[in-house]
């Protein structure tokens, strides 16, 4: 018997909970997005169809983690899910000591006010909005180390999330060791598009980093997402598990900051994870007074049980295969529409490429958030701006930051939406792409003084 030539995948789960979806008429969008700004942050969620801003605390949990939320030990200190999550952290990414916060910009947070001085530079795989921004307001500098081609939406680079080392060299070289309090690693770059880094890669940057006693802190938010990618990819790896190579990830680092809202399947939560006492003592200290007490840092027992057992699920294969599967079924239905995405197809969502979508537009007339609300009127589809808006001002110079990549994300929730909710979209983005030549720009109209593009405002141009 010769072998079937195709063979279909399909989520490793069923429905057992549904959660009815609002239609809405394009006039009603149109009322619904001007009302917001011509900015999808600002929509009720209600007017949404399809709802693609961000895969962050968006995920359908399993029956297993909803029967943990029921076990959640509300006690004010020593909670029982405490220790459940402290184990869960050392057993899948190998650190040490924990201290749960109540998101992952809380992480941060506690981090870079312990570690960074008036002055310091903190080199890092690409910026993340929130991630510069509590560098900035220690006092330190973000610089980018991250290689060329992770700034170019169309070269198929496989791991774009390498460090180049030169360029690490180059800036340890030219404020020296002692100005860095350490570089920060992410997996799975968010602003890149959702691009892995290789442990070949970050083998290298951890004997530089050693060479001048410099820490590694690593973003983990998609990292069983970037593990996957190496499993795929990077020679050696095709027969290690996605646990062996996370914590072989986490093995090369100092620490990490944790977004427990994406890898890890919950609504909400976080924590810092690190294997120096000290480090983690400062931190310790700092989370009182910020999140709340060090067994429960703005968590609830039950969000830690919840987190305890996501982990655990997130380094399943067949979990994580369906996940990054379907993300790379919206991508190759939206190629074969000819619209210009981010290549290679990232982990998380789909980024189009919005100076090439939109090239009639100036990158002050904001492409991005101009592309994203059309996509909204078009069908109710909610996408997410990560271009000019997103960069913010540099803090310097007041100047608007110019970022080569101008994208939209279509994030993709995890076990959320179904393969069909993916040809909606992709049929959606193709119709924008069809009338793109009418799609006017927009002027910002209200400015926030930080993270602006959650609440900043906008009005289409003359
Ligand atoms: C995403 C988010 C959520 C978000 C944050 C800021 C602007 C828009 C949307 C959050 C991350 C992340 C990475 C790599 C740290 C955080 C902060 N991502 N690192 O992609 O992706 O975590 O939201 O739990 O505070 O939509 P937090």
């Amino acid at each position: 018997m010769t072998e079937p030539r195709r063979r279909s995948w399909a989520e490793p789960f069923k429905i057992k909970m549904v959660e009815p979806l609002k239609m809405t008429t394009r006039e009603e969008r149109e009322v619904a997005i001007r009302e917001a700004g011509y900015n999808t942050f600002l929509l009720r969620s209600e007017d949404v169809y399809i709802d693609l801003l961000t895969d962050s605390g968006t995920s359908a949990m399993s029956d297993r983690q909803w029967a943990g939320m029921m076990l959640g030990d509300e006690a004010y200190a020593g909670s029982r899910n405490f220790y459940h999550l402290e184990a869960a952290v050392r057993e899948i990414y190998g650190y040490k000591h924990l201290v749960p916060t109540h998101q992952g910009r809380g992480a941060e947070h506690l981090l870079s006010q312990t570690l960074i001085k008036q002055g310091d530079v903190i080199p890092g795989n690409m910026y993340f909005t929130t991630t510069r921004l509590h560098q900035e307001l220690a006092g330190g500098r973000f610089v980018d180390v991250i290689i060329d081609e992770a700034h170019d939406p169309t070269d198929a680079h496989p791991f774009k999330g390498d460090v180049d080392l030169a360029k690490l060299r180059q800036v340890i070289d030219d404020v020296g060791p002692e100005r860095i309090p350490y570089v920060c690693i992410a997996t799975a770059v968010n602003m890149a598009g959702g691009q892995p880094i290789s442990l070949a890669n970050l083998h290298k940057v951890r004997a530089l980093c050693n060479d001048h006693g410099i820490r590694i802190i690593h973003d983990a938010t998609r990292v069983a997402e970037n593990a996957y990618f190496i499993k795929e990819r990077e020679p050696g790896y095709a027969d290690k598990s996605i646990a062996e190579i996370v914590l072989e990830i986490c093995g090369l680092t100092d620490g990490c900051t944790m977004s427990a809202k994406k890898d890890a399947l919950v609504n909400i939560g976080g924590f810092l994870a690190l294997d120096e006492w000290e480090v983690f003592e400062a931190c310790r200290n700092l989370v009182v007074v910020y999140e709340g007490l060090h067994t429960y840092g703005g968590m609830a027992g039950r969000d830690m049980e919840a987190v305890a057992i996501g982990l655990q699920e997130s380094v399943q294969f067949d979990h994580i295969k369906a996940r990054v599967g379907q993300v790379k079924y919206l991508g190759e239905k939206l190629q074969d529409y000819g619209v210009p995405i981010v290549v290679p197809i990232g982990s998380h969502g789909v980024f189009l490429d919005a100076k090439a979508f939109l090239p009639q537009l100036d990158q002050d007339h904001y492409p991005a958030q101009a592309l994203a609300a059309e996509l909204y009127l078009d069908s109710g589809v909610r996408a997410m701006e990560r271009g000019v808006v997103s960069a913010g001002r540099d803090p310097e110079t007041g100047e608007n930051r110019h970022p080569s990549l101008e994208l939209v994300r279509l994030t993709v929730p995890r076990r959320v939406y179904t393969q069909a909710h993916m040809d909606v979209v992709a049929e959606s983005v193709a119709e924008v792409w069809d009338n793109r030549e009418e799609v006017r720009g927009l002027q910002m109209v209200y400015e926030p003084s930080d993270l602006r593009f959650f609440q900043a405002r906008f009005e289409p141009v003359g």
